[in-house]
């Protein structure tokens, strides 16, 4: 056996019994690396004749490509054994409960979860949800719906007023969510149909009341809507949010500037032992305020009283959280305390829908 076929021969047979990459890497390294054999060989064709150069070129490139293609093998067969062997001994059993992470442990606010609930109830109605800026002026706030210039309405709201701009207009942080409703009348045509859940504000603070709440309110605007739609659809409202079949609802006379005729709303509700229970029992409360749309604020957003009519509702998303959720007090809702949130809160993928179940 020539020189050439020997070293071939033994690349060749130490390749093949190669037990990992590294291993190979050296072999590569001694064979082809600057001081490698082959190389070595490659060298001294440079000082052979021409005929020798014609007969050992090709030997030794030869085998050059011979043992880069062995090493290539190897390398893809030593790479399959080790896939085989993790896959031989690693194994999943998918009916195993997912571990759950630390991120497992986020909850959603209350607050949140309602309003998505909300959302859910009234969207299947055919509701669309608007929203507007906390910061409002005086106009979209008051003066748009029917609050008289300098009427006690206006202080009754507690308002958190800015100062003064440059052009001496007095901003204020919203009192209710009913600029939302007046900014879609000035914007959309009838027939209108929105929800308007978000922040407000009031210069208020005990143990029912905080500074900053949360409220929903409602607008339907059409040719012909009527307070039987209105009562219908609160109704259907209560039943679907307290999760609940049958309930009996009481429309009491009262007075808001934006609406006429003007209703506070009680449910009924038992209160057996502390425990406070809808749609059974002798006893009522109150949960939200609705009427007809003033035709004012109809005016005052552009609309004619004589072609559109329409009606309105408002309530406390804290509030009904609340009652829904047996929370004894509202200050925790904004204190930011992780482990009241364990126990209040929401898993995230718990998604209200009225097909999956609101709050299961
Ligand atoms: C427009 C026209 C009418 C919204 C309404 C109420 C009655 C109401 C209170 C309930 C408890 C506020 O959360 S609360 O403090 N709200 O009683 N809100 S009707 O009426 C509107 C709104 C916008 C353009």
């Amino acid at each position: 056996m020539n020189e050439i076929d020997h070293l071939g021969a033994s690349l060749l047979a130490e390749i093949a019994s190669a037990q990992d990459e590294a291993a190979l890497e050296q072999i590569r390294i001694a064979a082809v690396g600057k001081a490698g054999s082959i190389s070595a060989l490659l060298k001294t064709l440079g000082a052979m004749t021409p005929d020798e150069r014609k007969e050992k070129g090709p030997l030794i490139n030869g085998l050059r490509d011979a043992v880069a293609a062995a090493l290539a093998a190897r390398k893809a067969a030593l790479g399959e054994a080790v896939l085989e062997a993790r896959l031989a001994s690693e194994t999943i059993d998918v009916s195993l409960p997912v571990r759950e992470g630390p991120e497992a442990r986020g909850r959603i606010h209350p607050i949140s979860q309602v309003i998505d609930e909300i959302t859910a109830i009234f969207g299947d109605m055919g509701f669309a949800v608007a929203e507007g800026p906390d910061v409002e002026t005086d106009d979209l706030n008051f003066t748009k719906l029917n609050f008289p210039v300098g009427h006690p309405a206006r202080e009754m709201h507690d308002t958190f007023f800015f100062h003064p701009d440059a052009d001496g207009e007095r901003k204020l942080l919203r009192t209710h969510t009913s600029p939302v409703q007046v900014r879609t009348m000035l914007a959309q045509q009838p027939p209108i149909r929105v929800i308007c859940p978000g922040r407000t504000y009031r210069m208020d603070s005990d143990q029912t009341h905080t500074p900053m709440f949360h409220q929903v309110e409602g607008l339907v605007i059409d040719k012909a809507a009527h307070m039987g739609h209105l009562k219908w659809i609160l109704e259907e409202f209560c039943k679907a949010f307290f999760e609940i079949d049958t309930v009996k609802m009481r429309f009491r006379p009262s007075f808001f500037p934006f609406t006429e005729p003007s209703m506070e709303v009680d449910i009924q509700c038992s209160r057996k032992g502390g425990e406070i229970r809808f749609g059974e029992g002798e006893d009522w409360l109150e949960i939200l305020g609705c009427g007809m749309v003033h035709p004012n604020v109809l005016r005052n957003c552009g609309l004619d009283p004589d072609v559109y009519q329409g009606f309105a509702w408002g309530m406390g998303i804290d509030r009904i959280a609340m009652l829904k959720y047996g929370m004894p007090d509202l200050r925790p809702f904004f204190e930011a305390d992780v482990r009241w949130l364990a126990h209040y809160g929401f898993r995230p993928l718990d998604l209200p829908t009225l097909t999956g179940g609101l709050s299961s």
